[in-house]
């Protein structure tokens, strides 16, 4: 029997097995896993590991913030280093403005989104203190695929602790799946207004005035009362031991929380903010890159079962968009570029042997994807979307701007020799990179709608 497209050759490694066999596509679909098989196209993986596509839930394409700054990836140029970076699916979000229903809002961003999107995504539902008003509106937004919603314990979308129990009865009601960004906001706030007084301006500041004691507490008060209101959650950007702490013994006592980690806070350290003049806003993101102990916890986290996937809150600005904060480090545009290498970034736990090849495609597509109902993706199984990557595990790469296909004029990543890099990606059986060239194109990625099933 012929497919469209056979992959051959490789080493097929899914989140629990290793074994060689050639992978049979048919209309997108993987149709076959088998030996000598043949097809219309045939792509060569002899010496490549052959994954399932990545998985990225926490990505902010064109993301407004206020009137004037915007993030520098937009749903094309975001998607396409995605791809390179062999991501295939990512999940970006839906902010709703004041006067629009949530739907309304869903439509919004999907007109943005569709017409640019390489690959495919989803798109979770901000729910900030104007939808408190709306929360009758959750399940309708569920229904138009929104699986998951987005709650912030920070900034101008903050919710208070009463605000985030209601809105956690709504989303439960609904049958969704929430995921949140835990901080102090008082203490922040507090911490901000002392520094500037006392005319500590410098991104230096900026993790000493959003501690890891108070993620910590942030993030336990959130799983407590989740856990009160009796469902699951999602932990975003885990940057510090003491969340590492609260999600562990969540999930020892039965809980259904889980967290994820990003590639900033697995290979920076908070010195990266004394860099002088301008360089040292631009790992300003939060919560903050922390010293070396914290990032040896979250490897170590993922490698033990205590933190369960690795997204990266990708969100670059270009240097000119950083200096809004060069003379107050609370006014920097919070965010990096890290979608291009994340799948490859988490693969030096393997090459540096804390954990299993398996456990990276847990970590960066089967786990991510199961979470947020993205019931095609993130594994290798007859039936399942054709989304493969060929990875090169002997291949060595060194991080710079000019390598990577993110648009923004910097990244944090410059100089980081990287073990592994994909040598191609393929999206619903169509190859979109190969060997360093684009092959896909604006548009061609779909919009998933996500309904959740309990864990
Ligand atoms: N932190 C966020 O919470 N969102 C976008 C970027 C960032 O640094
Ligand atoms: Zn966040
Ligand atoms: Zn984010």
């Amino acid at each position: 029997m012929s497919y469209d497209l056979v992959v051959k050759n490789g080493v097929v490694v899914t989140a629990g097995a290793t074994y060689r066999a050639d992978i049979g596509v048919r209309a997108g679909k993987i149709a076959a896993i088998g030996q000598d098989l043949g097809g219309e196209q045939t792509v060569d993986a002899a010496g490549k590991l052959v994954i399932p596509g990545g998985v990225d839930i926490h990505v902010h394409m064109q993301m407004p913030l206020g009137e004037e700054v915007i993030s520098s990836d937009d749903f094309f140029t975001g998607t396409r280093a995605a791809a390179f970076g062999g991501t295939t699916t990512i999940i970006d979000f839906v902010e709703p403005g004041p006067e629009q229903t949530l739907v309304e809002g869903l439509a919004a961003r999907r007109a943005e989104a569709d017409p640019k999107v390489v690959i495919d995504y989803g798109l979770h539902m901000t729910i900030g203190p104007h939808e408190i008003a709306k929360l009758d509106q959750v399940q309708a937004a569920y229904g138009a695929g929104c699986g998951s919603f987005k709650l912030y314990m920070a900034y101008g979308f903050r919710l208070d602790d009463g605000q985030l129990l209601r809105a956690l009865e709504a989303i439960r009601d609904a049958g969704g799946q929430p995921v949140i960004h835990a901080e102090n906001w008082d203490v922040i706030c507090t911490l901000i207004e002392r520094h500037q007084a006392a005319g500590r301006t410098r991104p230096h500041w900026h993790p000493r005035s959003r501690p890891a004691a108070l993620e910590g507490e942030a993030a336990g008060r959130a799983i407590d009362i989740a856990n009160f209101v009796g469902l699951p959650l999602h932990i975003f950007h885990v940057s510090c031991a003491e969340v590492v702490e609260r999600i562990q013994a969540a999930r020892a006592a039965g809980r259904p929380i889980t967290g994820e980690t990003c590639p900033q806070y697995l290979f920076l350290t908070w010195d990266a903010y004394d860099a002088p003049g301008l360089a040292g806003a631009f790992p300003v993101c939060s919560p903050p890159i922390r010293d070396k102990t914290h990032q040896d916890a979250l490897w170590r986290a993922l490698a033990r079962g205590d933190l369960q996937m690795v997204t990266t809150d990708h969100c670059p600005f270009t240097a000119q968009t950083k200096a809004l904060g060069l003379h107050d480090f609370s006014q920097i545009p919070g965010g990096v570029p890290s979608i291009e290498m994340r799948l490859a970034g988490v693969y030096q736990g393997v090459a540096r042997g804390h954990f299993s090849a398996n456990r990276w495609v847990e970590l960066c597509c089967t786990a991510p994807a199961r979470l947020m109902g993205l019931s095609q993706k993130g594994d290798i199984a007859p039936g399942l979307d054709a989304d493969l990557v060929l990875f090169d595990p002997d291949r060595r790469v060194t991080l710079s701007t000019a390598f990577l296909h993110e648009r923004c004029d910097w990244t944090p990543y410059d100089g980081i020799e990287l073990q592994g890099w994909p040598a191609a990606t393929i999206s619903r059986g169509e190859v979109i990179v190969r060997e360093g060239e684009f092959l896909g194109e604006a548009g061609r990625g779909r919009f998933i709608a996500r309904r959740i099933t309990p864990p």
